[in-house]
């Protein structure tokens, strides 16, 4: 596949490791791939691309991610220290302070690569920099990731600790930097692991029976998870209520149901295992009976008369798992929403909108097993459009720049995913709108859905296997996926019968009570997320077009067992809103990125597999990436608020001057810069000038603020 280079080429290279592969003078795989893998074991695990970082796994521990590391790495020049996720953490504190601005840090990669990881190091890092007089806030703040982690990651067979969530983790700091609270966004939570645990697991189930049976470490685990919970500042009763409802899901998933003959009927059903209805009942603190009755029928109201049917076994068994499916996932949102109260900034020291932010994204990789069902398509739906996004910021903005503003910079050829995007988000013809479509005739079935999907989805994306009745394929941008469509329909509708509300609404635990009375919000305040799709779809730019047509027909979310009347809320359209909600806030911050690569399939420490490394490089386009940070401008900044926040660097403080492009050449002169280039109305500077000037500047205030001071007398 490559031609080897010059043996003098590699020779040279040996003893050559370059931090930032735009450095490299030989630009081609064969390089990368090279320099990466003579980094990785060096174990230098961490690479710049300019402003954006490469992690590769390391699959053991490192020493080097101790408090004496945050502090080698805090608000120093990025080039005095090796590459590091701390420099990256960093880089996005640093701009958070230098230009009060929201930050955001867009970690992606493949299942297993390392993201939650880096999320973990990243806020470690961040509690670091913005010291908090308070250092009870800074412990509650470590352990958040821990906490919302031991109850929404979980084993695969690609990950040991696999996120099967999505999580937006924003740290929030005073105008002076200082940490103040936390607020963390959860997404998509796949609670279909509660009831069955899809046949790749059987695949480990030798590793996963260990694992069970080794009850020292699960103590240790369930101890570090109370610990969590105290430190964040949860009450023992609250504690208690979430354990008994755990101990709900489990009791319920040991409910069995057999049919009951009698001459009339013949699809009735009944509980043959009394004991696991009674326990279930028991430390869910409502009746057996009435348990038992919500299970195995339901009401019907048909012109105003209430009418009570039997379930069938198989219609019981899906009530059921229902059930386990809305404890568990309501449970998960109380959780998140109660660490955000507990985490909300203190009043007195600053209101939340004083303050700044930088946001953390930790979504769950890429996804490909040998049996991919809906879970995966939603998970890699959302790899697609955190992948779109990266494209846009990193290749499709910066080129726009250029163009507009008469800058000449030769152009980068990168792998577009949009169409893909638009056939999974279309309306009324993408993948997931006919998905809700054939959702709501009740005739449907999964063979009618694959139909669907092939008579509409005529792109080279979309394919069907002969022979196989309930396959699809997809091209994504990470690889092709076969999906298995049975039980999608059912999935998507997610459907919660009223009965089975009505009698947890009885139950004597408070807490309980609670998720099933309120209609719970994943997002928080529907008016304010509402307020703030809308802000910020304003500013969106063009290409988000799409998201904006959502916008337009963004319907408050209800829970489907509130409304009657009102059209069913599906997972599927769920999805989108709240792929759409976790866009609005990811626009409104500057984006850092931090690209997970994983070496090889077999977690092992030091192995490298070019094969597996490359496939990664070339569909997340870090080539192409390469490329446009060598040649181009990743800052681009208005002349006047160049000059605005740079000024000091060739004025003197009384000196106000006019925000033009003369003053713009005059500080950068004086700055001694070379490389940059003026637009019609802005600066064009390379990632590394920004470094450069916010160090000059930091000099400088320093002196000035020393002046002042010797001016007042303060100082001696
Ligand atoms: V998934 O999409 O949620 O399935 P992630 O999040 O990308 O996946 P994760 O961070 O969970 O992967 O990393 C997988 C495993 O790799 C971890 O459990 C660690 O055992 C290992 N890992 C990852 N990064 C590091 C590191 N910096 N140091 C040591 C690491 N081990
Ligand atoms: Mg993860």
């Amino acid at each position: 596949m490559h031609t080897r280079r010059p043996y003098h080429v590699e020779e040279a290279e040996k003893y050559c490791l370059e931090d930032d592969l735009v450095n490299l003078e030989v630009l081609d795989e064969d390089a990368i791939i090279r320099q990466l893998q003579k980094r990785y074991v060096d174990l230098l695990i961490y690479t710049y691309v300019g402003d954006i970082l490469i992690a590769l796994n390391p699959f053991q521990n490192l020493s080097i991610y101790s408090p004496q590391f945050s502090r080698l790495y805090h608000g120093v020049k990025r080039a005095s220290n090796p590459p590091h996720i701390f420099a990256s953490a960093d880089a996005a504190y640093q701009c958070m302070v230098t230009f009060s601005k929201d930050q955001c840090i867009v970690i992606s990669g493949e299942s297993g690569s390392g993201k939650t990881e880096s999320a973990h190091l990243i806020v470690q890092h961040l509690t670091f920099s913005g010291k908090a007089n308070n250092q009870t806030l800074r412990e509650k703040i470590l352990q958040v990731n821990s906490l919302v982690e031991a109850f929404g990651n979980a084993c695969t067979a690609i990950n040991d600790n696999s996120s099967r969530f999505g999580k937006y983790l924003e740290m929030m700091f005073t105008p002076t930097g200082a940490v103040m609270g936390a607020r963390i966004s959860e997404y998509l939570l796949e609670k279909s692991r509660v009831i069955k645990q899809a046949v790749y697991i059987a695949d480990d189930a030798g590793r996963v029976m260990h694992d069970i049976t080794s009850k020292e470490s699960y103590r240790r685990q369930f101890e570090a998870i109370q610990h969590c919970f105290r430190i964040i500042g949860f009450t023992d009763k609250e504690v208690h209520s979430v354990y008994r409802i755990l101990a709900g899901i489990l009791n319920i998933g040991n409910i069995e149901f057999a049919a009951i003959s009698s001459q009339h009927q013949t699809d009735k059903s009944e509980v043959p295992n009394v004991e696991a209805l009674e326990n279930a009942a028991s430390v869910l603190c409502i009746s057996p009976e009435e348990l038992q009755e919500a299970l195995t029928s339901h009401c019907v109201v048909t012109r105003g008369e209430t009418i009570i049917r039997a379930n069938t076994v198989d219609r019981a068994a899906d009530v059921r798992d229902a059930m386990s499916k809305a404890l568990y996932g309501r449970l998960f949102s109380w959780i998140v929403n109660r660490i955000n109260t507990l985490l909300q900034p203190d009043k007195n020291i600053c209101s939340a909108a004083d303050g700044m932010n930088v946001g953390i994204l930790d979504i769950f990789g890429f996804e490909n097993f040998r049996r991919n069902s809906f879970e995966q398509l939603c998970i890699n739906v959302a790899n697609e459009q955190i992948q779109y996004y990266f494209n846009q910021h990193v290749f499709a903005l910066e080129q726009m720049e250029y163009q507009n503003e008469g800058v000449d910079a030769a152009p980068v050829e990168y792998e577009d995913n949009r169409p893909l995007l638009d056939m999974f988000l279309q309306k009324p013809l993408g993948l997931l709108a006919l998905l809700d479509e054939e959702s709501r005739f009740p005739q449907a079935t999964d063979q009618t859905l694959v139909d669907k999907f092939e008579d509409n989805l005529r792109c080279k994306y979309f394919w069907r296997p002969r022979g196989v009745e309930l396959r699809f394929g997809i091209q994504h941008y990470a690889g092709k996926v076969s999906y298995d469509a049975s039980g999608v329909l059912e999935k998507n509708r997610d459907t919660l019968p009223a009965d089975v509300i009505v009698v947890l609404r009885t139950s004597e635990n408070k807490l309980l009570q609670q998720l099933f009375s309120i209609p719970l919000t994943k997002t928080g305040n529907l008016a304010q997320t509402r307020a703030r799709v809308t802000a910020a779809s304003r500013s969106l730019p063009p290409h988000f077009s799409a998201g904006r047509a959502k916008v337009d027909t963004l319907e408050v979310i209800r829970h489907p067992e509130e409304t009657t009347n009102m059209k069913r809320q599906t997972v599927a359209s769920y999805f989108r809103y709240s792929l759409m909600d976790l866009l609005s806030k990811m626009v409104v911050g500057q984006p850092h990125f931090v690209r997970c690569i994983k070496p090889n399939d077999d977690r092992e420490a030091l192995k490298f597999s070019q094969e597996r490394v490359l496939a990664q490089l070339r569909y997340t386009g870090i080539l192409e990436t390469v490329r446009i940070r060598q040649q181009g401008y990743s800052h681009r900044i208005l002349f006047e608020e160049f000059v605005k926040r740079y000024y000091y660097l060739a004025f003197r403080a009384h000196q106000i001057p006019v925000a033009s492009k003369e003053s713009c050449v005059a500080i950068l002169e004086k700055s001694r810069l070379d490389h940059w280039v003026l637009g019609k109305t802005k600066v064009f500077l390379k990632y590394y000038h920004v470094e450069q000037l916010n160090l000059l500047l930091r000099e400088v205030l320093g002196r000035v603020i020393v002046l002042q001071a010797c001016a007042k007398g303060w100082l001696g």
